[in-house]
């Protein structure tokens, strides 16, 4: 059995005492509810060796739209297991969505939940996806049902390192979204460096260890909280106090049971809102974790005065899993707000200018890396993926950013268009091909603009159709919903005469970012 399989790795980690908890549901039908870690490795056998009696060829793509629960984790794992490629998909996609990710990856097995098994099996089955399950928030649905029928032991089927885990689709900053292609090595190797920097601590009961218990409030169909947060638990042997939604009161409550907690900037700010999190409620903790967008330094700083601790800050992408991290132990340095900390072992990164020539500390320019964790290329995408590459295989980022002397990493800025809102990629262009097609509507520009919760809000500025009359903006948000993901929509559309444009013809969208940097702040 080759030593990189993923599954194998994580399966190895876990503790000699299959009948300690391995998952304690927070929220969610029946909570609490305890999972073993036997459950986690007899669960996720039972779904591969129903994979298995399929009969795909190795590799297969199972694509799963589902909301979150243990299951949905036993069910990545039996992926895993059973040598195929698991491709995530956010449940908020819509219809045109899935039909793009359907349509493009090829799933060979689609797994959605209940509710909307009737339009998305119809885009499966059309597509030509052989297989449509369902599965609940409440152990509902036939996945499941199918599975029981299944022995609870299986034997791993043998991957080696550059074998495909996992494709991960992030939008295309022109046109259409690019399936990052992941593989057990990259994923493994980030998740054992991760383990290692963030000292991940495994209970050990016969010296009286607990060990960590990490909160876990985010979705499990990105990067943020499968890969690395899933995997840190995981590699470790560790507790998850698992909740499906996030709920910012209900999450400080929990806090004086565990040691860990992971979050998107948004998450940190609606914590803070609350009265009940203090120095106190965050005794029992040890490490605050933040990425997947920029903190702003006020909210490190006021995090720092309420809870005592001193969130650490960490830089990654899809395409990369993590890149940067701030120190975890005080010998390591200190956390600085503002920066993304130095490259994780193992990881190379520079800042280039627009020719890729190194710049020196101090300067700005593009970020570039190199790894092991540096994902295969796009699905079946060789020009764009050899785009995203210099010659000397560094991969573009897309941020822009500067080193300070002692090799920490700042991240100010993007060169892509890109908007994050709430720890979600927006790119523009999707919503701008949306917004033009409706009725009145000559063309449009989509911005990022600050947002006090989201820390970025699309804001799309539209230009009339001469000779009608101008399009109602809330008729124009109102169209999008239910076309794209909720989180892209507008949080405001503006109508304007005319966009701003460079001699080039290029729409300055710096502009329309200046005049519109109150529009939720002031
Ligand atoms: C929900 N809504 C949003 C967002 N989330 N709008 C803008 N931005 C968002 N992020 C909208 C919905 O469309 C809906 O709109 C309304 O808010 C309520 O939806 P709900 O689902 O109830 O929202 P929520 O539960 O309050 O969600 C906020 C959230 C969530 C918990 C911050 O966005 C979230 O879990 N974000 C984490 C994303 C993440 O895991 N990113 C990691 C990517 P309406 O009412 O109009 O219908 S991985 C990555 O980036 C890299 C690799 C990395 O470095 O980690
Ligand atoms: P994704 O495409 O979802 O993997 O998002 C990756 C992008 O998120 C990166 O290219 C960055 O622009 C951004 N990102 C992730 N973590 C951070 C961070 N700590 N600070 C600033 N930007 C971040």
């Amino acid at each position: 059995m080759p030593a990189n399989h993923l599954f194998d790795a994580l399966r190895a980690a876990f503790p000699a005492d299959l009948d300690a908890i391995a998952v304690e549901t927070a929220d969610g039908p029946g909570a609490p509810l305890a999972y073993r870690w036997r459950d986690l490795d007899r669960g996720s056998a039972m779904i591969a060796n129903l994979l298995a009696s399929l009969e795909l060829p190795p590799a297969s793509r199972i694509a799963v739209q589902v909301d979150k629960s243990v299951e949905a984790l036993m069910l990545y794992l039996a992926v895993l297991r059973a040598g195929h490629v698991y491709l995530p998909l956010n449940t908020a996609y819509q219809a045109g969505e899935i039909g793009y990710f359907v349509g493009d990856a090829e799933p060979a097995v689609l797994v959605c939940t209940p509710a909307a098994f009737a339009w998305v099996s119809t885009i499966a089955f059309r597509a030509g996806t052989g297989h449509v399950f369902t599965l609940g928030d409440e152990r509902s649905g036939t996945l499941l049902e199918r599975a029981a029928f299944h022995a609870d032991a299986q034997q791993p089927v043998p991957r080696r390192d550059d074998d495909l885990a996992a494709i991960v689709y992030t939008s295309g900053t022109t046109g259409r979204s690019k399936g990052a292609m992941l593989t057990h090595g990259n994923l493994l190797s980030n998740a054992r460096a991760l383990k290692d920097f963030w000292d991940w601590r495994s209970p050990d009961p016969a010296q009286g260890v607990a060990g960590d218990v990490l909160i876990h409030a985010l979705p499990i169909f990105h990067v943020h909280g499968l890969f690395v947060a899933c995997h840190g638990a995981l590699l470790a042997g560790c507790r998850m106090i698992w909740f499906a939604r996030f709920d910012a009161r209900a999450v400080v409550a929990r806090l004086r049971d565990a040691t860990v907690f992971m979050g998107v900037p948004t998450m940190y700010v609606r914590m803070l809102a609350e009265p009940a999190l203090t120095r106190e409620s965050c005794s029992a903790m040890r490490l605050f974790i933040s990425g997947s967008a920029p903190l702003l330094i006020e909210t490190f700083r006021d995090w720092q005065s309420r809870s005592g601790h001193v969130i650490l800050e960490r830089y990654g992408m899809s395409e990369t899993v993590m890149l940067t991290s701030n120190p975890c132990r005080a010998t390591d340095g200190e956390r600085r707000g503002g920066s993304v900390g130095r490259p994780l072992p193992g990881v190379r990164v520079r800042v280039v200018d627009d020719q890729d020539h190194l710049l020196a500390a101090g300067q700005t320019g593009h970020v570039q890396v190199k790894g092991p964790n540096v994902f295969k290329g796009y699905w079946r995408m060789p020009e764009k993926t050899a785009d995203a590459f210099t010659d000397d295989m560094w991969f573009r980022t897309g941020d822009v950013g500067r080193f300070d002397a002692d090799g920490y990493l700042a991240i100010v800025g993007r060169s892509k268009d890109l908007i994050i809102s709430g720890g979600y990629n927006v790119y523009p262009a999707e919503v701008e091909a949306l917004l033009d097609e409706l009725p009145g509507v000559a063309e449009s520009a989509v911005v990022g603009v600050p947002h006090p919760d989201f820390g970025e809000a699309v804001v799309a500025v539209v230009v009339p159709r001469a000779g009608v009359a101008a399009p109602d903006p809330q008729a124009l948000i109102d169209a999008l919903k239910g076309r794209i993901a909720g989180y892209k929509v507008p949080k405001r559309v503006l109508v304007a005469p005319e966009l701003p444009r460079n001699a080039m013809g290029k729409v300055q969208k710096n502009l329309l970012r200046d005049a519109q940097r109150a529009l939720f702040t002031a």
